[in-house]
C-alpha cells in the first residue's frame, strides 16, 4: 500500500466509525503510523524517578527504534538515538542502569553522559570526535514526567507544561520512586490496544476488579453533575487542589471522584501503600487522570501512579509498558507489597489484553465492516481516533506537498 493509497482509504472512513481493516493488519499502515504518529509527537517516556541520579539512564524501544534517557554529571536528563556513531551498534540494551560513560559494546566507542564522544580508538590523526556525538532527541520534562519526540521540530507542548503543572504537582513524583515495572504482549495492533484502553463501555462486565473503586460509568470528563460530583468538587477546592478538565486535542488530565464508599483505587478500595505521595484530606482525593496521545493513560492517586504505555511492535503486536510510582520513602514489605500493589492493574491489562486480541481477530475477518463508536460511552475512542485520523491527514499533506 503507497501513501496514495492510505489517504484514499481514510477519506472512505465514515465520521464517528472504526477504521477501515487496512489500518489495523497491514505492514503499511504499521510503518505508517510509526512515521506518521510516533515519529511526529510527544510521547510519554517514563518518570524522573527512573533517572534520579546522574549517570543512571532508561534504554526503550519506540516501536523499531531505539532510545536512551539518560542524567547527566551536570544535573540535565537528555534523550539520545540508541545507535552509536561508529557503526550503529545499541549503546544498551532495554532496560535500565547506571554508568560513569556510555561505552558501546562493539568496538568501545565511548560517549560522556552528555552525548559526547570521548573516545575512540584507533581511529585516523584527522578523525573529528566532536562532529561524533549521540545524536539528541527532544525531551522535556513536566512536573516529574519525561516526554520525548523524534521529530526534528517537536509540536508545542507549552499549553500542556502550563496547565499539568498544577494537576500533576500535589502528587509529589519528584519525590516518588519505580515500586514496580512489566510489560504485557498483546497480539493486537497498538489502535485496537489504544481505542480499548479509551473507553470504559466493556469496563462494568470486562473488569469486575476495577469497577469496585473506578466510575465505569463515566463519560468523557468523569462529570456527572450528581451529589458526589458537587461534594468532591467543593472538598478539592477547599483543599486548594486543581481538578481541571484541561487538555488539548493530544492529551488531557482531570480528577474524579471514585466511587462512594472507597477511597483507594485498589481491589478493595482501601489504601495499599501507608505512605502516601499526596497526603491532602487524607488521601481522599480520587485521581487524576492524565492520558497522553497517541499511546499513554495515567492514574495518580494519593498512594500511586500508574502509567500504561503501548510499545507498537509489528501490525498485530503490541506491548504494553505499566509503570507503578509510589513516594520514595515507602519501603517494600514494610509499607507496601508488590502483589497486592499491582494486582489491580495487571489483572486490568490481563482482561484488557484478551479484549484486544479478540477485537483483532474479528477485525481480520471479511465479515468486518468499520462501526459506529458510542457518542457517550466511547468519546475517548472516538476521539483517539479523529485525532490519529487528523494527524495522518496532516502528515499526508506534508508529504504531498
Ligand atoms: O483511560 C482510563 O482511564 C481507563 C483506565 C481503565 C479504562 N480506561 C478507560
Ligand atoms: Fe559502536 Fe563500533 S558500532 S563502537
Ligand atoms: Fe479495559
Amino acid at each position: 500500500m503507497e501513501l496514495g493509497d492510505i489517504s484514499a482509504l481514510l477519506r472512505t472512513r465514515p465520521a464517528g466509525h472504526s477504521l477501515p481493516r487496512a489500518f489495523y493488519t497491514g505492514s503499511a499502515a504499521f510503518e505508517f503510523d510509526l512515521a506518521a504518529i510516533f515519529g511526529t509527537s510527544w510521547l510519554f517516556a517514563g518518570f524522573e524517578a527512573e533517572v534520579r541520579n546522574p549517570g543512571d539512564y532508561i534504554s526503550f524501544m519506540v516501536g523499531r527504534w531505539p532510545v536512551i534517557i539518560v542524567h547527566g554529571r551536570d544535573g540535565e536528563v537528555r534523550a539520545f538515538h540508541n545507535s552509536c556513531r561508529h557503526r550503529g551498534s545499541i549503546l544498551c540494551k532495554p532496560g535500565q542502569g547506571s554508568a560513569a560513560r556510555l561505552v558501546c559494546p562493539y568496538h568501545s566507542w565511548t560517549y560522556g553522559l552528555d552525548g559526547r564522544l570521548l573516545a575512540a580508538s584507533r581511529m585516523p590523526e584527522d578523525f573529528q570526535k566532536s562532529e561524533h556525538g549521540l545524536k539528541p532527541v527532544h525531551l522535556e520534562r513536566i512536573a516529574g514526567a519525561i516526554f520525548i519526540c523524534l521529530a526534528e521540530t517537536p509540536p508545542d507542548i507549552s499549553v500542556m507544561r502550563r496547565d499539568l503543572t498544577p494537576l500533576l504537582a500535589p502528587h509529589n513524583l519528584g519525590h516518588a520512586k519505580l515500586a514496580f515495572q512489566s510489560t504485557l504482549v498483546e497480539y493486537a495492533n497498538w489502535k485496537l490496544v489504544m481505542e480499548n484502553g479509551r473507553e470504559c463501555y466493556h469496563c462494568a462486565a470486562g473488569h469486575p476488579e476495577l469497577a469496585r473503586t473506578f466510575p465505569v460509568h463515566a463519560s468523557a470528563y468523569f462529570g456527572f453533575a450528581d451529589d458526589t460530583s458537587r461534594n468532591f468538587e467543593a472538598r478539592m477546592a477547599a483543599l486548594g487542589m486543581p481538578m481541571g478538565p484541561v487538555g488539548e486535542d493530544w492529551w488531557q488530565a482531570v480528577r474524579f471522584p471514585l466511587n462512594d464508599g472507597t477511597v483507594a483505587m485498589t481491589t478493595d478500595g482501601t489504601f495499599n501503600v501507608k505512605k502516601l505521595m499526596n497526603d491532602a484530606g487524607g488521601g481522599d482525593t480520587g485521581s487524576l487522570r492524565w492520558a497522553v496521545e497517541p499511546n499513554n493513560f495515567c492514574h495518580s492517586t494519593s498512594e500511586y501512579t500508574f502509567a500504561f504505555t503501548a510499545i507498537p511492535v509489528s501490525p498485530t503486536e503490541t506491548h504494553v509498558v505499566s509503570k507503578w510510582l509510589v513516594h520514595e520513602d515507602a519501603v517494600e514489605g514494610v509499607d507496601y507489597d508488590i502483589d497486592t500493589l499491582t494486582h489491580l492493574w495487571t489483572q486490568t491489562n490481563l482482561q484488557d489484553k484478551e479484549f484486544a486480541e479478540n477485537n483483532q481477530l474479528g477485525v481480520n475477518s471479511p465479515g468486518y465492516t468499520p462501526g459506529p463508536y458510542s457518542p457517550e460511552a466511547e468519546s475517548l475512542t472516538l476521539r483517539f481516533v479523529d485525532w490519529y485520523c487528523a494527524r495522518a491527514a496532516d502528515y499526508l499533506d506534508r508529504a504531498a506537498a
